[in-house]
């Protein structure tokens, strides 16, 4: 997989990148990262990436000409995506995640400020992808949620251990609850079923623990749930 951000602060990426698992990863050329700045593609001395907005209004608008040409300085793979970060996105969740990580290239668009001058959307096209209904200084922190979500789903990322353990939240529901040493913390004990040995218990413990969770804390996910595994009366 290979990434591609498109930023005025390209800094951001590459320092979130430059840590833990996804730095151990572009070590191993697992996944490749690029970032492509549009203030060096600016025509004017000044280096101007924005402009006020026609028609009036508060803040300044992402010039189309620094991005596109941006846009067009990047190699294209065969088997490619262009993704914006926006508000107006349809939502990222673990659905679109795996849809996004067969491709072989993700191209990102970030922005800053009030937003983008629309012919950036016209001419690029991407897909918009939003993290949630709220809004950001940037696209920076939703483009690194896309890198670090849809990298954990490429073969190689994860260690054993750690690959393991996402097969749980890959059923729908949420994970159980985990413990560790010592057995009992302020007057906290860990439940007895996990200290027994008994795997098919602990199984089920933690499977009935990731219903009743699901169940309290995220009733749609739930009836979701629910809903897959009902049998066809058909
Ligand atoms: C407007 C247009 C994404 C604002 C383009 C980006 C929230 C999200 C921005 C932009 C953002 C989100 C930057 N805020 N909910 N702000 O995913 O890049």
């Amino acid at each position: 997989m290979r990434f591609d951000v498109i930023t005025l602060f390209p800094e951001m990426i590459i320092d979130y990148c430059s840590q833990s698992i996804i730095k151990r990863a572009i070590e191993s050329s697992v996944i490749y990262l690029n970032t492509v700045n549009p203030r060096d593609f600016t025509l004017d001395k000044h280096k101007k990436v924005d402009d006020t907005p026609y028609g009036g209004g508060a803040g300044m608008v992402l010039m189309a000409q620094p991005y596109v040409d941006a846009y067009e300085s990047i190699e294209k793979f065969e088997n490619t995506k262009t993704i914006m970060l926006t508000p107006q996105g349809q939502p990222l969740n673990e659905t679109k995640v795996k849809e996004l990580s067969q491709y072989d290239q993700l191209i990102m668009l970030c922005g800053h400020y009030e937003g983008f001058d629309e012919r950036i959307r016209d001419i690029i096209q991407p897909e918009e992808i939003s993290l949630g209904d709220f809004v950001l200084t940037g696209g920076e922190l939703p483009a690194l949620c896309v890198i670090d979500s849809v990298s954990r789903k490429i073969d190689g990322t994860l260690g054993k251990i750690e690959s393991a353990e996402e097969d749980s939240f890959a059923n729908g529901l949420l994970e159980y609850p985990h413990y560790t040493k010592p057995r009992e913390y302020r007057g906290l004990k860990v439940p007895e079923v996990l200290l027994n040995g008994n795997h098919a218990e602990i199984e089920k413990f933690r499977y009935e623990q990731q219903i009743e969770r699901t169940k309290s804390r995220r009733p749609d996910l739930y009836e979701r749930f629910v809903k897959s595994h009902e049998v066809s009366e058909e």
